[in-house]
């Protein structure tokens, strides 16, 4: 562990800090708050890194990867790391009196840390990010446009839907680069193969329609999952991730109940992830959103005991990268952030947005700011902003269309203008027929790719949370 002590009133500085995986909140704010930590327990491996929790103490903040201390003029002090391949580090900052403390720990193979203090956080932060991926051979492709089934039709996407949105896309001009189907093609979690009794179809069935439009199929897997009912579990429950009463370890709790995650130390696991990426690219998919990866990261009993979680997360992604081909476009999706570097073109750096802007209950009450919300989704992402030198930051949709929404127009437009400011991806998942004018046209500049498309002017922080960039555009 390394640890400095600064001589500095913990009250005149604030802190960023960033949490370790893409639905983790990142947040600037004053040093003498206090983090939140969900209150409920079954969040904890979900948003969180359950080793590497928020304390709860007022003036106490974790981050990992990364953490800057923030003076009113711009200077102040940025910790990170020269890599993070086969590691996690993780950053404190802890108020003391009329001094704060700061240490920086490595969980697995030594990396050197850095410590900086400067006049210039900003720019310094960007410059160690930038050393980061450059020293992780970090993939920044061009961003793409995409379509993403999600938000409108979520488990229940059909096949005709898919094709009736595409179709209609074309139709009205609208320059996407890809379609995605995303979660209810399968028949269960981990069984991929399967199609799902109302998907109409199969999702082999789907790329050549998609390329005869004009649009690249991309699909989304939650690659490292199993549900307990799946084919998968029954055929290899010893495959599984396991705790320490060698049980299946619960590694989240949506669909309906527990669900587990696959052993990255296995060799037949990899071999499986290999073969489940090849089997997708070979239906015609070169774009795969690949989700939930975070379960492969969780602290476990493994069958190879002497490979750490960091390194085993990454020999399980690389494993689909080489199923997938090195062309294939990865975005990756509730995973560690840092240790995809080199490995994804793309990385979701927030949680969902959803057709509300808040959910002031959940985010406060129960301190979760995990949960979808348009505003936990800008503010997490906009606080990501260096991570332009990972990987292509995927923010997540923008929602143009009035019906199903509980945005404003002012909220439509806030969040289109935002999302152009973090760049990166361009998502929508509004059904095509339900935009009126106004939500074509909003769609249509959701769609423009700036130039360049990272935030520039970096001018000051707004409500105390996020940093605010300025673009001319919008
Ligand atoms: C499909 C969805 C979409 C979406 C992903 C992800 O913490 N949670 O409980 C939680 C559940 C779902 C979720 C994110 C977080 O959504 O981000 O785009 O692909 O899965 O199931």
């Amino acid at each position: 562990m390394a640890e400095w002590k600064l001589n500095i009133d913990p009250a005149t500085v604030r802190v960023l800090i960033s949490g370790y995986q893409s639905w983790s909140e990142a947040e600037l704010r004053p040093l003498t708050d206090r983090q939140a930590v969900p209150l409920m327990q079954w969040r904890h491996e979900q948003g969180h890194d359950p080793a590497f929790l928020p304390s709860g103490e007022a003036g106490v903040w974790r981050s990992h990867s990364v953490l800057a201390l923030v003076r009113p003029d711009g200077g102040g002090w940025v910790g990170a790391a020269r890599d993070a391949t086969h590691s996690f580090i993780h950053w404190e900052a802890r108020a003391e009196g009329q001094t704060v403390r700061v240490s920086g720990t490595v969980e697995g193979p030594a990396v050197e840390l850095t410590w900086d203090e400067t006049g210039d956080v900003i720019g310094t932060l960007e410059r160690r990010a930038a050393e980061l991926g450059q020293n992780m051979h970090a993939r920044t492709p061009a961003p793409q446009r995409v379509w993403c089934s999600w938000y409108s039709y979520y488990r229940d996407v059909t096949l005709d839907a898919m094709l009736e949105n595409a179709r209609l896309a074309r139709e009205h001009g609208l320059p996407f680069d890809v379609f995605q189907l995303d979660d209810g093609f399968q028949a269960d979690l981990g069984d991929w193969f399967t199609a799902s009794d109302h998907f109409g179809g199969h999702a082999r069935d789907l790329p050549a329609e998609l390329n005869e439009l004009g649009f690249t199929a991309g699909l989304w897997l939650a690659p490292f999952l199993a549900s307990p009912t799946s084919q998968l579990f029954r055929d290899h429950p010893d495959w599984m991730l396991r705790g320490k009463d060698d049980l299946p370890l619960a590694v989240g709790h949506n669909w309906g109940g527990a669900y587990h995650a696959l052993d990255t130390t296995h060799p037949e696991v990899l071999a499986w992830l290999r073969e489940l990426a090849a089997t997708a690219r070979g239906w015609g998919y070169p774009y795969l959103k690949l989700d939930f990866l975070y379960g492969a990261a969780l602290p476990g009993v493994r069958h190879d005991p002497s490979v750490g979680r960091a390194q085993a997360y990454r020999n399980g992604l690389q494993a689909l990268r080489d199923g997938a081909g090195e062309d294939a476009f990865l975005l990756g999706c509730g995973a560690p952030l840092a240790s995809s570097v080199g490995i994804v073109d793309a990385m979701r750096t927030g949680p969902d947005v959803a057709p509300l802007w808040d959910e002031d209950s959940r985010r406060i009450w129960l301190g979760d700011a995990t949960g979808p919300s348009a505003r936990n989704a800008l503010h997490t992402a906009l606080s990501r902003w260096y991570q332009h030198s990972w990987y292509q930051p995927d923010p997540d949709v923008a929602i143009c269309r009035r019906e199903l929404s509980l945005l404003t127009a002012t909220e439509r437009h806030t969040v289109a203008a935002m999302l152009d400011v973090v760049g990166g991806l361009r998502a929508s998942s509004d059904p095509i027929a339900m935009l009126d004018e106004e939500g074509l046209a909003l769609l249509r500049r959701c769609l423009e790719i700036s130039a360049p498309d990272r935030p520039t002017t970096l001018t000051e922080s707004f409500g105390g949370a996020v940093t605010h960039f300025s673009r001319a555009r919008f």
